[in-house]
């Protein structure tokens, strides 16, 4: 069979499930800006809100606040609307309707495998959604629908981007086409999993209940510095090169927020402040993280100010995204053997 030659395109998401956290911005929307502005793929960026119900009940007024300020959160980092397509989930319904599909052609072996699965229901597995259980045949739909050749994400999401390629070799294989693409995922920069600032051996995430465990995009200058001045550390001095981090998880976490935040790598950061102690390391994290942040919180703010616009962004984004994914979505349909007409 020819192989079929996909279009380059990145497709990428981030859930509504709470504000966006600096974990989000360096593991995902600064390489999503990086891709658009490579000029080099058609960029989809998504705010995935059908995934946010997933884990919890979220009050629907919040789940609205959240997809508009994650939405101007893209925009303040660079995402520009007229160059990617900027879209809410639920608003392009053909993510859902193959999600469905793809919940037909993964196997529950292969969901009962995902560690985020097993983070996210813990010991209580009876009692939580299907829709988590399902989670990844719908981030595989979300990836596929748009045949997606790259998608950008945190260090986090590498075994749902290889679920992915399951699926879609399975689909393939089972209807004997060469119809989705085998996506790559994009896990690049010094900051592919930013920890959690109080347990530098836990994620960083948007819904630890605890605020000081992480730096809110929304987070203003004082609150940002006060932060990283309370961040666990430890009593050592910094090393002068990154084998010296191995066992200091908490050190090496802000080694790298900060190599993330300078756009340099973590060797770099230790050659310039080896020997530091963090009473002083952490006055200059801090320091660059207001410089970096403080703008895009600033502009966030601005644009929540109308939410109209954000809106109206997000109503011509689905429009230009349906014009990709209904013609995928009807091949898919046909391919399988449901009538058209
Ligand atoms: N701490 C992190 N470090 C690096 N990348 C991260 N990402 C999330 N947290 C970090 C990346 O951000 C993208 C969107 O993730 P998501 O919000 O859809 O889901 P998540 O990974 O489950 O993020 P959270 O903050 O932990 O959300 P909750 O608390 O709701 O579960 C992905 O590319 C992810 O890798």
């Amino acid at each position: 069979m020819a192989k079929t030659q996909f279009t380059p395109r990145a497709f990428s998401g981030i859930q509504p499930s709470g504000g966006l956290t600096l974990g989000n911005y360096l593991g995902a929307i600064k390489r999503f800006v990086e891709m658009q502005d490579a000029g080099s793929y058609e960029t989809v960026y998504c705010m995935v809100d059908l995934h946010a119900i997933t884990a919890r009940l979220i009050d629907p007024a919040e789940l609205r606040n959240n997809t508009r300020e994650l939405c101007a959160g893209f925009i303040a980092s660079g995402i520009d609307p007229e160059k990617s397509i900027l879209i809410n989930q639920s608003q392009v319904p053909e993510h859902a309707q193959l999600a469905w599909i793809f919940n037909c052609i993964a196997r529950m072996g292969w969901m009962g495998r995902m560690t985020q699965w097993k983070d996210k229901s813990g010991k209580n597995a009876e009692a939580a959604s299907l829709g988590l259980f399902a989670y990844p045949a719908l981030m595989a739909a979300d990836i596929l629908i748009y045949h997606a050749t790259h998608v950008p994400v945190g260090d986090d999401q590498k075994q749902h981007l290889e679920l992915t390629r399951d699926i879609a070799t399975k689909f393939n294989h089972d209807y004997g086409v060469d119809f989705f693409p085998i996506t790559k995922p994009v896990i690049e920069g010094a900051a592919t999993r930013v920890m959690n600032l109080q347990d530098g051996t836990r994620k960083m995430s948007k819904s630890d209940p605890s605020e000081k465990s992480r730096i809110n995009m929304t987070d203003d200058a004082d609150t940002i510095a006060k932060k990283i001045r309370k961040a666990k550390t430890d009593p050592d001095p910094l090393p002068d090169n990154v084998a010296g981090l191995t066992a200091r998880p908490d050190a090496r976490n802000l080694v790298n927020i900060y190599a993330g935040l300078a756009d340099t790598p973590p060797q770099a950061v230790l050659d310039e402040h080896a020997g530091a102690l963090f009473g002083h390391f952490k006055g200059a994290l801090a320091d660059l993280a207001v410089s970096k942040l403080a703008p895009i919180s600033s502009e966030m703010s601005r644009l929540m100010q109308d939410t109209t616009e954000i809106d109206r962004i997000l109503g011509r984004g689905a429009e230009r995204a349906r014009e990709i994914t209904v013609p995928i979505l009807e091949k898919t349909y046909d391919i399988i053997g449901m009538i058209r007409s």
